[in-house]
């Protein structure tokens, strides 16, 4: 199956070369860069990260520019056969609060029993409109909604696995099971739970590509800089949203 659709795919760019070339050299490179894109396949999934009122102007946890993602996410997901999409999903009063902690403020850091926890504002509680996915977000063709955080005294960056380095939310299973073995992911925060979601893909055998124009940071004291320096120690792929086939 895969040989037969890099073989049309093939054959497709050199009928564009050679038509372009006859048209001269603009088309030409048009050719050659249709070429150099990567094209989602059927084992492909883009996983839309945490793209919720809360993370957007009129949140509880605005990130900077997040809701000009939603246009090139919804474009995006086009073109994937696979779309998943996460929430964060905090109970009231959860451990990740900074309500939570007598004499914390958000943005502090302390210690609980599994590490070291950022202190937000309240944010993303269940159920609420705060939680929900943004309005403007279209993606009619994604199979699984997986919600995280929902543990109280655990937070969950990751949509692979919770804070505690222990608890599974079930995603990598589910994506093996479903015959995918790269996945593009978007969403926010870039700084936080788009790159812990990458890093964990790595670490459970995925090609990972972040697709950055599709992404925002928090950048909390240098953190956007980091995480994509430990994206990439991690073997996970950095592009734009130019760089995916029929985008
Ligand atoms: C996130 C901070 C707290 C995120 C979630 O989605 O990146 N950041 N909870
Ligand atoms: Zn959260």
């Amino acid at each position: 199956m895969k040989s037969i659709a890099s073989g049309l795919s093939r054959r497709f760019f050199l009928q564009t070369g050679a038509s372009a070339g006859l048209a001269g050299g603009l088309g030409l490179s048009l050719g050659v860069f249709a070429a150099d894109k990567i094209k989602p396949t059927a084992k492909s999934a883009l996983i839309v990260v945490d793209v919720q009122n809360c993370f957007v102007d009129g949140g509880t946890l605005p990130v900077k520019g997040g809701a000009e993602i939603v246009p090139v996410i919804n474009n995006l997901a086009t073109v994937f056969e696979n779309v998943v999409v996460t929430q964060d999903w905090h109970t009231p009063e959860h451990a990740s609060f900074a309500s939570a902690h007598s004499g914390k403020k958000p943005f502090d850091t302390t210690r609980l029993p599994y590490g070291s926890q950022v202190l937000w504002p309240d944010h993303c509680v269940q159920g609420t409109d705060d939680a929900a996915l943004v309005n403007g977000l279209k993606l009619p063709n994604a199979a699984l909604i997986l919600r995280k955080g929902f543990h109280k005294d655990v937070d969950s960056y990751s949509a692979f696995e919770e804070a505690d380095r222990k608890t599974s939310t079930g995603l990598a299973a589910y994506l093996k099971a479903r015959g995918i073995d790269t996945v593009f992911i978007c969403g926010l925060a870039t700084d936080f739970c788009v790159a812990w979601t990458a890093m964990d893909a790595r670490k459970a055998g995925f090609t990972a590509y972040v697709v950055e124009d599709a992404a925002r940071g928090i950048d909390l004291n240098g953190s956007l800089a980091e995480a994509w320096k430990q994206m990439t120690a991690a073997g996970v792929k950095r592009i734009k949203s130019s760089d995916v086939y029929g985008i």
